[in-house]
């Protein structure tokens, strides 16, 4: 009981816009605390007045620059801004997360801005459901948009690009890129492309190429026309015109109903991987993995098969 009250301070205090409870709530998701699902429970329904929006990207694109620029403008506008900045795992990219840190604490500095960075651990679904629930306590504490920059190179960034109701990929003017970007299956998730860097050679070449792409592609189910736009991020250009694309995308996702399909779609998804992830934890008991364990040897060398053991193991037969 007195276990209850207290999370429901803290769920107020969050709700309220309390910076440190905000901060607190985040460590707690992000370690997978055991309190967490209680007090995500008792935030849903607070949920839903963020605009979430997707920035993702080849390493060393701009997509903290252009955060950053973003976070300004949007400021400037009175809007209350959350940051997730999810941190690339590659240890190659060090350097670059303290630049980030640097950059982004120009804007932490501000009010009514919360940046954190989460570290990539765990499993990759583990990470994307941490990313959505720290969004959500970010939407809770009422921030009206939710910015989320992560790397693009692997599933569970598309998986969280995904989440968001605007994705913005950015590609900078270097000779392969967007090759690279519609490997990684950026094309897929963008509704807006940025060129930046475009202060470098062959920008409109780019541009010209990333168009063609586009055309390729069969049109959107909500017929949205996905535009390129070319930003000097280090020079704070085009970020007027990023923004407002942004709120374009927005309009429109409104006017067509797409945006309640596309949260209506996320949450189906959500509560599947809420289940997948319920019934796997509570699967795996240690007799279970003991009965594993004691097989694995058998089906290695083909004594037994790894299907007719699944059959075994959950009694469900095909
Ligand atoms: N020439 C040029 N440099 C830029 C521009 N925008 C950003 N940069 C520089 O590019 C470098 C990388 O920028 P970041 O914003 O850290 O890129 P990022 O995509 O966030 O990088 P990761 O998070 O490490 O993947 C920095 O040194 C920036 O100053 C631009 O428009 N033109
Ligand atoms: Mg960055």
């Amino acid at each position: 009981m007195e276990q209850e009250n207290r999370l429901k301070n803290f769920a107020d205090k969050i709700i309220s816009s309390d910076k440190r409870s905000v901060a607190r709530a985040l460590s707690i998701i992000e370690n997978e605390d055991s309190n967490s699902e209680e007090l995500l429970k008792l935030l849903y329904k607070h949920t839903g007045n963020a605009y979430r929006i997707g920035i993702t990207g080849p390493p060393g694109a701009g997509k903290s620059t252009l955060t950053n620029n973003l976070i300004k403008l949007l400021k400037e506008k009175g809007y209350k801004i959350g940051v997730i900045a999810v941190d690339p795992t590659s240890p190659f990219t060090g350097g670059a997360l303290l630049g980030d840190r640097i950059r982004m604490q120009d804007s932490g500095l501000l009010e009514d801005v919360f940046i954190r960075s989460m570290a990539t651990r765990g499993s990759l679904g583990g990470l994307s459901k941490s990313v959505v629930e720290a969004c959500d306590i970010l939407d809770a504490s009422g921030k009206d948009f939710i910015i989320i920059e992560t790397v693009g190179v692997g599933q569970s960034e598309l998986d969280i690009a995904q989440t968001a109701d605007t994705t913005i990929v950015v590609l900078v003017p270097e000779s392969g890129d967007s090759v690279q970007a519609m490997k990684a299956g950026l094309m897929e998730i963008a509704d807006i492309f940025v060129l930046n860097k475009s202060d470098r050679e062959g920008a409109d070449g780019i541009v010209s190429t990333i168009k063609n792409i586009i055309h390729l592609k069969p049109p959107s189910k909500d017929n949205w026309i996905i535009e390129v736009l070319k930003t000097v991020g280090s020079q704070n250009k085009g970020t007027e015109e990023l923004f407002n694309e942004i709120m374009k995308h927005k309009d429109h996702l409104e006017k067509t109903g797409y945006l309640k399909l596309k949260r209506k779609d996320n949450l189906n998804k959500k509560i599947k991987g809420l289940i997948h992830n319920k019934l796997e934890v509570e699967f795996w008991d240690r007799k279970k993995l003991e009965f594993l364990d004691g097989k694995i040897d058998d089906i290695l060398i083909k004594k037994e098969d790894p299907y007719s053991f699944v059959e075994e193991i959950t009694g469900i037969k095909n």
